[in-house]
């Protein structure tokens, strides 16, 4: 299983390189990484296995952030609206984004940033997402707030860009324009 042990942190280079396509269909050892990037997620939001295992909590993760430069991401959980999101996805691809922005007011984390980083990570509102998925099926996603941002933080990993080069530099709170809070209030 994978654990916080597996998990490269922000300084690695492999977190600021743009990951290689996964050629399809998948590798048995591919789908077997992508899988237990899944079990990750899980496990990670089971209370008794995650502090068993001193594993942080996390609703995405990505296969640079365990060193490997593949474009693979695993996605698990359940957005305001009570929709669940459970995936393994190979090479995905944001296909089309709305102009309007989001954000969570609380700012983001990340499983390879052992430090907060306070401020406001602007994302696209609404994102269309294209990928191969654990069963080698085309997915076409259409996602929107919390949903919407979890895919983009993923993505971002994929293309070796942190969620803090996001944050405004001279004002870090600045609330940015045509932009919609994604959680509640
Ligand atoms: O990629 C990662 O480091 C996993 C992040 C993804 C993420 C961070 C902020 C906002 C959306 C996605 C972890 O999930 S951080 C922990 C977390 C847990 C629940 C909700 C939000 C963030
Ligand atoms: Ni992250």
């Amino acid at each position: 299983m994978i654990t916080m042990d597996d998990i490269v942190r922000e300084g690695h280079p492999v977190l600021r390189e743009k990951a290689n396509e996964v050629p399809l269909p998948p590798s048995t050892d591919d789908q077997n990484t992508l899988e237990k990037m899944l079990e990750y997620l899980k496990n990670s939001q089971d209370d008794e296995i995650a502090e068993k295992y001193n594993l942080r909590p996390g609703v995405g993760l990505a296969a640079p952030q365990i060193g490997l430069s593949k474009r693979m991401i695993a996605v698990h959980f359940i957005d305001f609206h009570n929709k669940e999101y459970s995936y393994g996805l190979f090479n995905p691809k944001i296909v089309s984004h709305s102009v309007e922005k989001t954000y969570l007011s609380s700012g983001e984390g990340c499983l390879s940033v052992d430090r907060e980083v306070p401020g406001i990570v602007p994302r696209y509102n609404r994102i269309t997402v294209k990928a191969t998925d654990l069963e080698g099926k085309e997915v076409k996603l259409r996602l929107k707030g919390f949903a919407s941002i979890v895919f983009q933080h993923e993505i971002d990993h994929l293309n070796g860009v942190m969620f803090y080069d996001h944050i405004d530099k001279d004002d870090p709170f600045t609330v940015p324009e045509n932009a919609v809070v994604a959680d509640p209030s």
